[in-house]
């Protein structure tokens, strides 16, 4: 599964910076999206203790964590959706899986805000009108489009037609009071859901907020305002987290011999790169299962909820074509066993058919023909 993260935010919000931290990439802060319309793609290995404790039991010639993409895009200004948002942006942004948005936090002279103060909740609801607003010219420009057509088609067809035409007039009015699409998608049937597949609609996707804070808000400072702006626009699939962009990136450009000394020297514990990494993985409802051997200990990853079939298609659709069964055991018992041998004994190795629900962590054997 490809996921794609795409960060979003107002100009000089520090949006390159916290790529370049979670990617350890080199691109070019400071342009303030001049020119800057070329997005910046990097693709991290999702940091995960279990793999790791399973390449220390199994000692592959190769580990191979679950991957991320992340997408540095060109900032999106106050009132950008007004006169549409601009196609190749909105593209970027429809792809995405989940959108983390980098708002500003940290005070710097030399860097003039967009908005003039630095407000991280004002920037906050602002980015998400932008968004609620390129939904709805979406569904507007969709709604005149069926308007005409319903005249001339019969049949399922028209049937079809008529049903998008009264969900996307629902959607409209949860737009019109000014909630996300992402609060009432749950209402929806599995119809409904298929039919909006492709809009992409920007406020029905996951949301992780990133405050990018300065050195100097490290510590309660920077929780506080966390906490504060969690309460405010917290809910569900949305995510909060505080950052410290520019020290981060930093870190990731020094050896680790350097970085101790440098976050030894400003008290900082552990980077919160992974945690975050970790994290948005979590928001976007995915897991990892893991298959296990001498040449390789792998991390694959699902959606919560997908079933054993669906699994065995992650790694090879020919696997799932071919599906015998499943030989299965949980993250724990295979680390309480020590070999695959022993959870056999312990009858902790488990056959599966198709229809298992594969459970976060789960170590995974697929057998089947081919
Ligand atoms: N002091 C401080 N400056 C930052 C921080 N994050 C970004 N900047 C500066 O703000 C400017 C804009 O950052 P950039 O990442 O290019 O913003 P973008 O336009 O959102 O991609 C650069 O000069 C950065 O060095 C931060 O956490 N602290
Ligand atoms: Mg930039």
């Amino acid at each position: 599964m490809e996921t794609k993260l795409v960060i979003i935010g107002l100009p000089a919000s520090g949006k390159t910076t916290v790529f370049n931290a979670l990617t350890r990439a080199e691109a070019t802060t400071g342009t303030f999206g001049a020119k800057a319309d070329e997005p910046n793609l990097a693709t991290v290995k999702v940091p995960d203790q279990r793999l790791d404790e399973l390449t220390e039991l199994f000692k592959p010639q190769r580990k191979v964590p679950a991957d991320v993409q992340y997408l540095d895009v060109a900032g999106i200004a106050k009132g950008i959706s007004e006169k549409g948002m601009g196609g190749q942006l909105l593209g970027h942004l429809a792809q995405a899986d989940a959108l983390v948005h980098v708002v500003r936090a940290f005070e710097n002279e030399n860097v003039p805000h967009s908005e003039e103060t630095v407000n991280p909740a004002r920037d906050i609801e602002t980015l998400n009108m932008e968004l609620l607003f390129s939904d709805l010219a979406l569904i507007e420009k969709r709604l005149q489009r069926i308007e005409p057509q319903l005249g001339k088609v019969r049949g399922n067809e028209k049937d079809l037609m008529e049903r998008e035409q009264k969900v996307l007039v629902t959607l409209r009015e949860y737009l019109e009071s000014e909630t996300p699409l992402r609060n009432h998608y749950d209402d929806l049937e599995e119809e409904d859901h298929r039919l909006l597949r492709g809009f992409g609609f920007l406020t029905a996707k996951p949301l992780l907020i990133l405050v990018n804070v300065g050195e100097n808000q490290l510590g309660e400072t920077g929780e506080m305002l966390v906490t504060s702006l969690r309460e405010q626009f917290g809910g569900s699939n949305i995510a909060a987290h505080l950052i410290a962009g520019k020290i981060e990136m930093e870190i990731g450009q020094l050896d680790a011999d350097d970085a101790t000394v440098f976050m030894d020297d400003l008290g900082i514990i552990e980077s919160g790169l992974d945690r975050i990494i970790a994290e948005s993985f979590d928001l976007l409802g995915l897991m990892p299962f893991f298959t296990v051997g001498e040449d390789e200990c792998r991390a694959w990853t699902i959606r919560r909820g997908a079933d054993a079939v669906e699994a065995a298609s992650e790694i090879h659709t020919d696997i799932a074509r071919g599906f015998i069964r499943a030989e299965v055991v949980g993250y724990n018992d295979m680390i309480a066993a020590g070999t695959l041998a022993e959870t056999r004994k312990a009858g902790t190795l488990r056959r599966e058919g198709k229809t298992y629900i594969v459970q976060n962590g789960d170590v995974i054997n697929f057998l089947f023909n081919v």
